[in-house]
């Protein structure tokens, strides 16, 4: 191993005030899939070079459902690999854990003294996850867990947060907290907007498996995702057997939702055009349309594949620039709580 992914250092950031701030973050809860990469990661990439960036694994997150700890502390640093191996730099972005930066958690606990439970009862991702659990026996991290992404985000004083649309929500509730706070004890945080669907994102992958429900990281059919680390076989097989509608031919006027999520995945990785991907695939066979597919969703990921590989084989040196992440991370987070603190009269 050459250790040339390593030789940038965050120390090269340049922290100039003039430079919006975005702040993101994945859950280490599992094989990222491709609604991670399209709807976050890629465009977190693309994006890096206009901001400074904080790109956070947020392992607390992901808490929230159990995790086997052995299993969550291997995830993470395969998360931070796949960062890397997406092509995040550390000239421009800052990237660290979540529980590395205790200041998350403090600020999150004064953010939910002024959170109502009726803003957090609201939240679709938290009445999809608890689903059909009593609430007596549902955890309390699931139904607190969007004021922590409140306070990962605001504790960086974020500008923008580039998310998946099934974020939008959450961000929304963020700006609440914040405007909130900013009444009762006076202007502290900016309200950060969130990027969606920005520079190529693809802001909702659906299942394949059945397109009507988003491509999601926990769910258990083998058949729904395309996950980033699937060898090109399995990715082909899978994009073969996707659910597409009745008859067997593309036409674009009458796409059912099947056809359209195959289409909308392949202009995500190739950077087509609306219009020439569509008119292109006007009349083709279903299968003719997987195998175009297959093949782009395997070449777009082929580069990120062979990375990974690398970067995993030095494990020292990952776990090296997170610290150095967390490091810088924790500079500006402990400033802001530090600030929180003051405001509401601690310490
Ligand atoms: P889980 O199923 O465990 O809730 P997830 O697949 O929703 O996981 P997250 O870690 O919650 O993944 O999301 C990471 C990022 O990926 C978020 O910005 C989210 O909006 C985005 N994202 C998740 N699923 C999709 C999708 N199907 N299409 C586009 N973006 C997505
Ligand atoms: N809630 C998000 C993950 C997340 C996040 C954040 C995203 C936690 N903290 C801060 C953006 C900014 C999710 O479930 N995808």
């Amino acid at each position: 191993m050459s250790g040339i992914a390593f030789k940038p250092t965050h120390d090269k950031i340049a922290v100039m005030a003039d430079i919006p701030v975005v702040l993101s973050g994945i859950q280490p809860s599992g094989g990222l899939h491709l609604g991670n990469y399209l709807g976050a990661l890629r465009p977190w990439v693309l994006g890096q070079e206009k901001y400074r960036n904080y790109f956070c694994i947020v392992d607390l997150h992901a808490i929230t459902v159990y995790q086997d700890p052995k299993l969550l502390r291997e995830q993470t640093r395969q998360l931070a690999a796949l960062y890397i191996a997406a092509g995040l730099e550390l000239k421009h972005s800052t990237i660290f854990v979540q529980s590395h930066v205790r200041a998350h958690v403090e600020l999150s606990w004064m953010l939910t003294c002024i959170t109502p439970m009726g803003w957090l009862g609201r939240m679709t991702q938290f009445k999809d996850k608890s689903g059909n659990t009593e609430a007596e026996s549902v955890q309390t991290g699931l139904y607190i867990y969007p004021v922590l992404m409140a306070a990962d985000i605001l504790a960086y004083q974020a500008d923008f947060v580039p998310v998946g649309e099934d974020q939008r929500q959450h961000l929304e509730l963020t700006r609440d907290i914040a405007t909130r706070f900013n009444r009762v004890y006076g202007e502290t945080f900016k309200l950060p907007r969130p990027l969606i669907g920005h520079i190529g994102a693809g802001a909702k992958i659906m299942g394949l498996d059945d397109p009507t429900k988003k491509m999601s990281k926990s769910d258990t059919n083998p058949g729904h995702a395309i996950r980033l680390l699937d060898p090109p076989e399995q990715i082909k097989r899978k994009i073969m057997r996707a659910q597409t509608d009745s008859g067997s031919a593309v036409d674009v006027q009458n796409a059912g939702p099947g056809v359209t999520n195959l289409i909308e995945i392949y202009r995500a990785v190739t950077g087509a055009t609306k219009e020439t991907a569509w008119d292109s695939f006007n009349g083709i066979t279903y299968g003719a349309l997987k195998t175009k597919v297959a093949d782009a969703v395997v070449a777009s990921l082929e580069p990120l594949q062979n990375r990974y590989a690398e970067l995993m084989m030095s494990p020292t040196e990952l776990d090296a620039l997170l610290k150095e992440g967390a490091g810088k991370a924790s500079e500006v987070a402990e400033k802001t709580a530090a600030l929180v603190r003051n405001r509401m009269g601690i310490g």
